[in-house]
């Protein structure tokens, strides 16, 4: 039978069959997988074949994976050499970034864009916590937005302490299969809850947070939405280490400089300091922001040593 993975904590999935049933499901054997070389075999939303093991016990094993629409992946937190799924068969990210506790830098912002590009997945950046922006991080929130949306992304402020744009994000949620990212703490959880309080995600209490400290998700799981629909929930990342993407194509996954590649004078042009180059071209004009282009360049830079 046919199940759907909703939750792994290493050797143990959670999934549910099509009637909704939920198994604890495990791999017996050698599960075949084509091509990659990822730290886990299975990932929260792959469609995967089960045998029933257990009746009682609700307990199933995995004897094989179908292919999948798409995934997003990076660089394994364990093992630079490696990869690891986040989650498969997407509709769109959430990528959720604060201007203030924590501070989610650009870098990190663009990497996970970038990421995302590559798998053409669409995403929305969230700016949570915006009831604790005051006048210098409401500047710096107003020119994030006008530059992520000059290049065609939606961007969201919110908080769950004024119930500021938690409709917005309700209704892009209908429907969908939304993976949730973003640094530990931003308020993946909460802002899930604030919108579906009968999902009940366990969050950081509000007078805990420190800015350190562990995080309050540890485990990728996917939840089905009351309104239809499926949110993914991730445990913070630190960083977003890029896999699967070449240097030559990184600037494919930048969309301002991807509408302007054709105008370069060489077809293999890396927008560095080549002549007649359009992408430099529209920075000189201020027509791309100077601190996205920053961002090509680092990560031009780190995919040299290959553990980018
Ligand atoms: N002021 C303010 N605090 C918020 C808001 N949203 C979340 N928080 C607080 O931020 C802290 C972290 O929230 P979580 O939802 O646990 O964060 P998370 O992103 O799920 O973190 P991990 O699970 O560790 O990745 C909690 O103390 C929340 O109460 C907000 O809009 N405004
Ligand atoms: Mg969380
Ligand atoms: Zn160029």
């Amino acid at each position: 039978m046919k199940g759907l993975i909703y939750k792994s904590t290493g050797s143990w999935y959670v999934a549910k069959d099509e009637g909704g049933r939920q198994y604890n499901a495990r791999i017996k054997g050698v599960l075949k997988i084509s091509g990659l070389t990822s730290t886990n075999p299975i990932a929260v939303g792959d469609i995967v074949e089960m045998d029933p093991e257990n009746e009682v016990e609700n307990t199933t094993t995995i004897t094989g994976i179908h292919d999948r629409r798409n995934y997003v992946a990076r660089v394994s937190p364990h093992n630079k050499n490696q990869h690891h799924i986040v989650a498969s068969n997407l509709d769109q990210s959430f990528l959720f970034a604060t201007i203030k506790d924590p501070k989610t830098s650009q870098g990190f912002i663009d990497r996970f864009l970038v990421s995302c590009e590559s798998y053409h997945l669409p995403s929305v950046i969230i700016f949570n916590k915006a009831d604790v922006y005051r006048k210098k991080e409401l500047e710096k929130f107003e020119e994030l937005k006008n530059v992520y949306e000059t290049i065609g992304y939606k961007v969201i402020p919110t908080s769950i302490v004024n119930n500021h744009g938690v409709d917005e994000v309700k209704d892009l949620l209908v429907e969908k299969v939304t993976l949730l990212s973003g640094h530990s703490g931003v308020g993946k959880s909460s802002l899930i809850n604030a919108i579906f309080p009968e999902l009940n995600l366990r969050t950081k209490e509000v007078s805990n947070w420190s800015g350190k400290g562990m995080h309050t998700t540890t485990f990728a799981e996917m939840f089905d939405l009351p309104l239809g629909g499926k949110v993914i929930d991730t445990p913070g990342l630190r960083e977003f280490g890029l896999v699967d993407i070449e240097k030559q194509e990184l600037s494919h996954y930048f969309p301002e400089m991807r509408q302007r590649l054709q105008n370069c004078q060489f077809n293999n042009c890396m927008h560095i300091n080549e002549p007649g180059c359009a992408i430099k071209d529209a920075l000189n004009k201020g027509e791309i922001a100077v601190d996205r282009y920053v961002s090509y360049m680092t990560i031009l830079d780190s995919m040299d040593d290959k553990g980018y």
